[in-house]
């Protein structure tokens, strides 16, 4: 395998308006961000990827972008945006932005003139389409809820959306649009970004047909992911795009992808793959609720690691996979994927232990590292998230009590993940002077950086050891390309792998059970590494003695085998 300057990198995603506020509205920005870079240094983190931070309306908080080229002024100016490069830079740190290409927003200049001029040149850059038997295109449904057509005022046309109305989506069958995009791509790497994080990219290729799908719910529509999973040559866009851009810049991209054909992988993520690397979702994918977060359901823990070891064999075989605990889309993993009895600061750590020692390049999402959690409200009015409010009102549709659609929120909602940054205990959380613009999450008070960081055993102190290991001149290599073997399986509760080099063998493993779980090893010594519970000694004793180790509940260990 070639190297790559990120196979090693240690990889962090803030969420800017809900990460550092400075000027007391409510709102993170960018000079917040810059106050951090020594915390995120400390933290192990290499590269930062920034949530948009471009103009936007917020519909979809900034995943509706108005103008490419200008920073949201909620979040501050250019200025400050090459300052926060230069200050990276300083620190041997990359910036990623994300890059929404899918779509724009409906206040685009670009789509205000084609609504000017529905039959003109910028017509042409989004998917006006006429109106069949005087309804829309086709039955799709976009993945906000209801129709994934608008109609264009005046005339007889529909405007294809697959998110919001407000963002209309791109035509990648345009030439001209291609250009623009291309154009603005290399506008930013130019100034001196390491790459991209390249949104819902899977969808760019459409089926100009617009073929219409046996509906899939109540509504008499059908996901318009079906004609995603349908439509071929996706392929050719992504292959022009990285010709055009990222290739001329060795950038680093790592790309959304859901739905993406069996078999493509080495396509997408391989040496001369289309992107560097893609998050696996593997394992947030089993929740997944055939209509909805109303009856999504919780997989057991086998079916989760079982998951995870079969995607990593997958995986290590074509390239270096983005792993994620949570993101900006999903709930905290804290609550998400560790059973209740769990839910403490020796389950967090457990859940950063095995997840941030996979084959691929871990991304840390803000606020992870302090173990913080999902938040309960009381009502729909306290959510923002337009994904959430949809959510609930099919989860009504579909018989749910106020109080059972308020439950799927807890356990789904996008919000979970987007409550303000805990950096203490104070009023504001020590995110803002003013009132922040989504409430906090009460629980500030416990968790939070200040008092995170005096405490040596702290969950954000074991985060910075944990990296720090991943990346020990004498075991990064390891880390790094060492080979993936699952091991243990039949343990009940227990996830343990190998990383494995020609010169080094490193057991990772933990006890998600309620019993303690005792391995025996297969070398004649080991040495503790790291261990999440602070009884390394204990450990190195029993190994010594009977070449055996006992994980307690919730207990996790790094082994160098000899
Ligand atoms: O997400 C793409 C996407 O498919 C999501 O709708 C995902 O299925 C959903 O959030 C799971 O709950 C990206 C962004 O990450 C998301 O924040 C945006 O809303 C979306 O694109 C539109 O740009």
């Amino acid at each position: 395998m070639m190297k790559k300057w990120w196979h090693d990198k240690v990889a962090y995603q803030i969420y800017p308006k809900s990460f550092a506020d400075t000027d007391g509205d409510g709102i993170g920005d960018l000079r917040g961000v810059i106050s951090r870079l020594d915390y995120l240094k400390e933290l192990g983190v290499d590269i930062i990827w920034l949530s948009p931070i471009y103009q936007s309306p917020f519909v979809d908080q900034g995943y509706d972008i108005s103008d490419y080229y200008r920073i949201a002024e909620e979040f501050g100016t250019m200025e400050e945006f090459d300052e926060l490069l230069e200050e990276t830079k300083k620190r041997n740190m990359y910036v990623l932005m994300d890059l929404v290409i899918n779509h724009c927003s409906d206040k685009h200049e670009w789509f205000q003139k084609a609504l000017a001029d529905p039959y003109g040149k910028y017509a042409g850059f989004f998917h006006f389409v006429k109106g069949k038997d005087g309804k829309a295109p086709s039955n799709y449904r976009s993945y906000f809820g209801g129709s994934a057509w608008e109609p264009v005022p005046g005339t007889d046309l529909y405007y294809l959306h697959m998110f919001a109305k407000e963002q209309p989506d791109l035509n990648w069958e345009n030439p001209a649009l291609r250009e623009e995009i291309y154009k603005m791509i290399n506008w930013w790497l130019d100034k001196g970004l390491a790459g991209f994080r390249i949104d819902a990219i899977i969808n760019i290729k459409k089926d100009l047909d617009f073929p219409s799908f046996e509906p899939d719910g109540p509504d008499g529509l059908a996901s318009c992911v079906k004609m995603v999973e349908e439509v071929q040559g996706v392929g050719e866009y992504f292959e022009d795009i990285k010709r055009h851009t990222f290739a001329k810049y060795d950038a680093f991209t790592v790309a959304e992808v859901f739905n993406m054909k069996e078999n493509e992988l080495e396509e997408f993520i391989g040496e001369d793959g289309h992107f560097s690397s893609m998050f696996d979702f593997s394992a947030h994918m089993l929740a997944q609720g055939e209509n909805g977060w109303y009856n999504s359901r919780k997989p057991s823990f086998k079916e989760w690691r079982d998951t995870i070891f079969a995607s990593q064999m997958r995986m290590q075989k074509v390239g270096h996979a983005a792993n994620i605990i949570e993101n900006h889309d999903e709930p905290r993993g804290a609550s998400r994927f560790l059973p209740e009895y769990a839910q403490n600061e020796a389950g967090k750590k457990m859940l950063a232990t095995t997840s941030l020692l996979l084959y691929g390049i871990p991304f840390i999402y803000q606020g992870q590292e302090i173990g913080m959690t999902n938040c309960r409200r009381s009502d729909i009015s306290e959510y923002d998230d337009i994904n959430t409010k949809d959510q609930y009102m099919e989860a009504l549709r579909a018989g749910c009590s106020v109080q059972q659609a308020l439950d799927c929120c807890y356990e789904n909602s996008r919000d979970n993940a987007r409550t303000p940054m805990q950096w203490n205990g104070e009023k504001g959380a020590g995110f803002t002077d003013g009132t922040p613009w989504l409430a906090l999450n009460p629980n500030y008070t416990e968790i939070n950086v200040e008092e995170q960081d005096k405490r040596a055993d702290s969950v954000l102190n074991y985060y910075r050891r944990l990296t720090a290991l991943k990346k020990a001149p004498a075991y990064g290599e390891t880390f790094t390309y060492g080979e993936f073997i699952p091991d243990y399986a039949d343990q009940d509760g227990g996830f343990a792998y190998h990383r494995k080099t020609e010169d080094q063998d490193i057991l990772i493993a933990a006890n998600y059970g309620t019993e303690p779980c005792t391995l025996k090893l297969a070398g004649t010594s080991a040495e503790v590494l790291l261990s999440n519970i602070g009884n390394a000694d204990i450990r190195a004793g029993e190994i010594a003695e009977k070449g055996t180790v006992t994980l307690e509940s919730c207990e996790a260990a790094v082994l160098l085998l000899k």
